[in-house]
């Protein structure tokens, strides 16, 4: 059942022995909406506990120590998690049949919870958050303001993404006004690469392709540039960035080889008029209209032509 911010501030006001999940994988939104909705419930002296997957080298400035025993929930919340396959087999497994809220700003989101807090006009589930708390009239924290700035300048590549609105620009302003640390989070988050990175990342574009007249760029990272470079996957987000930023590229795709070798992760980006949500979702997969993911098996060369395939039969629709 959709319900409104109200609605969902009060459900955690009237809730304790709260649970808060995000999406394997982890990027600054999922860390920032969960640390900084733990940080709020502590406040309101709630027992409360975070799992997260592991947090990646370029987050270390988001990170907060949460490491609460373990309990058996009242309530069951996930931020930034459009669908229950997405926290993990293992969680999902747990918990993904008995999600009590989902707070979340993905247009895809499945409606997998008991009750979905979800504006897809939002950039990032740290923006949903941040209106529900301010209009609640919530005192925020700099801790807490942080955690929410962090999402919010992740999820718009430090506010330069069409899913920046204005309004995405004045709850930043309003975190910067509760003492945000905006510069050294900044440098810290969108500047800093560690030289595991660097090495994947020549690695990476070295793999780079491009088809159908410079239109398409698709990288394929193998295992085998982890194990080279040293990187950690939960690491290799920014990688994802990089095919889209050639000139004339409507279709940039990241393809990653799984760790078990059991298939393939994709990250698409698109610029318009192309969806890489149109195309993910003809995959079986989904997320925003200019970012969106799915999962492939198969060989390397089928992933790549099933790939291909699917991005050429919607940019022949539009462009
Ligand atoms: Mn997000």
């Amino acid at each position: 059942m959709k319900i409104d911010h109200q609605q969902a501030w009060e459900l955690l006001c009237s809730m304790d022995r709260i649970l808060l999940l995000t999406h394997r994988l982890p990027d600054g939104d999922a860390l920032g909406s969960i640390f900084a909705l733990y940080l709020v419930l502590k406040d309101l002296g709630k027992e409360v506990r975070c799992v997260t997957d592991k947090i990646p080298a370029s987050l270390k400035a988001a990170a907060i120590p949460c490491d609460e025993p373990a309990f058996a929930p009242d309530f069951v919340v996930t931020v930034d998690v459009g669908d229950r396959k997405l926290l993990g087999e293992e969680l999902d497994a747990q918990y993904g049949g008995r999600v009590d809220l989902c707070i979340d700003h993905h247009g895809t989101n499945s409606d997998f919870a008991k009750y979905t807090l979800v504006d897809p006009a939002a950039a990032a589930a740290c923006e949903v958050l941040f209106d529900m708390l301010k209009g609640a009239g919530f005192a925020f924290t700099p801790a807490i303001a942080g955690e929410l700035y962090v999402g919010i300048a992740t999820d718009t590549g430090c506010f330069r993404y069409g899913n920046t609105t204005a309004k995405t620009m004045r709850a930043a302003a309003d975190l910067m006004e509760y003492g945000v640390d905006t510069a050294y989070l900044n440098t810290e988050i969108f500047e800093t690469k560690t030289r595991e990175f660097t090495a994947f990342e020549r690695m990476a574009m070295n793999a780079l392709k491009t088809y159908f007249d410079g239109r398409v760029a698709l990288m394929l990272i193998t295992r085998e540039m982890y194990e080279r470079s040293g990187l950690d996957e939960s690491d290799d987000k920014a990688i994802n960035a990089l095919p889209r930023q050639i000139e004339g590229v409507y279709v940039g795709i990241t393809v990653k080889e799984k760790q078990d070798g059991q298939g393939f992760r994709v990250s698409m980006r698109s610029k318009e008029p192309v969806s890489a949500a149109e195309i993910c979702a003809s995959l079986g997969g989904g997320g925003h209209r200019l970012a969106a993911g799915c999962e492939l098996t198969g060989t390397k060369e089928q992933a790549v032509e099933t790939l291909l395939n699917a991005a050429k039969a919607v940019i022949d629709k539009v462009l």
